[in-house]
């Protein structure tokens, strides 16, 4: 699956659990919901536009506790972030299991036991959280026994395709979620490019942002003039000043 834009989350879940929809609510792509299991075959893509930048949502094939489509893993592997989607009206400890199983089987979750790397030195572990579907027909209690079956400290959005509820605000959720900031870059004496940032990982230096800039010259880099939180207006930083989200740098080369 080739990556575009700030970061790529990839949707698991079993069949009919609501995926393709939340696809569908979010995005432009042309994704198939329908109410008979396995209607999506590959996965899909599709932009989240969120404020000035697009997040990618990934639509995938369904897993069940004995089929997964061949290749799917390698979609899992490459992601940034891993989306377990899980119906509120049917059975929330079957779906987290099957869902569990699938990623630990395959060393693709975060947690003590699994090493961050493997001997090649390949990512193994992905952040993963929760997406729960079907808010407008969920079985009572439904959340609080999923939360409290799930030993992993995954944060749990609940929405509905059919009434909206908590998909407007899930773009949000799911930026904060990539652990990316926004960096506008300005050239000495012009304004800045308000309307395509960089996007880095937090805690992301002024340095890194030189390299993201140009690779080649960010040895070369002076100072630099920082417009955002935490400093005053146009304020030279050192190399090492962490970044904020949405703050404006000028970059002095030598
Ligand atoms: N009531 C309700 N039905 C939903 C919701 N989301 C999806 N569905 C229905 O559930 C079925 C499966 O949805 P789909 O998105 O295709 O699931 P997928 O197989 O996981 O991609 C379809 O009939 C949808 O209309 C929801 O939030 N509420
Ligand atoms: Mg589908």
């Amino acid at each position: 699956m080739p990556r575009s834009g700030a970061g790529q989350i990839v949707l698991i879940g079993a069949p009919n659990c609501g995926k393709s929809s939340i696809v569908a609510g979010l995005t432009n792509a042309k994704v198939h919901v329908a109410d008979f299991p396995f209607a999506t075959g590959a996965p899909v893509p599709g932009m989240v536009p969120f404020e000035d930048i697009q997040i990618e949502l990934v639509d995938m094939p369904p897993i069940t506790a004995d089929y997964s489509a061949p290749g799917q893993v390698g979609t899992y592997r490459n992601c940034d972030l891993i989306a377990i989607v899980i119906d509120l009206s049917a059975d929330v400890q079957e779906q987290l299991q099957i869902c569990l199983d699938y990623l630990e089987s395959r060393s693709l979750l975060v947690d003590n036991e699994t090493p961050a790397y493997d001997s090649q030195g390949n990512v193994l572990g992905k952040k993963a959280f929760c997406i729960c579907t079907k808010s407008d027909i969920a079985k009572s209690g439904a959340l609080e026994n999923l939360k409290k079956l799930c030993k992993y400290p995954f944060e749990f959005f609940e929405v509905s395709a059919v009434t909206d509820d908590g998909l407007e605000g899930l773009s949000e959720k799911l930026f904060k979620q990539l652990g990316i900031i926004r960096i506008y870059s300005k050239p000495p004496g012009k304004p800045a490019d308000m309307t395509d940032p960089f996007t880095l990982p937090v805690g992301s230096t002024v340095m890194d942002l030189a390299t993201a800039v140009h690779r080649q010259l960010a040895e070369k880099l002076k100072f630099a003039r920082i417009w955002g939180t935490g400093v005053y207006d146009g304020q030279n930083t050192q190399r090492n000043h962490v970044l904020n989200d949405k703050d404006v740098i000028e970059l002095h080369f030598s």
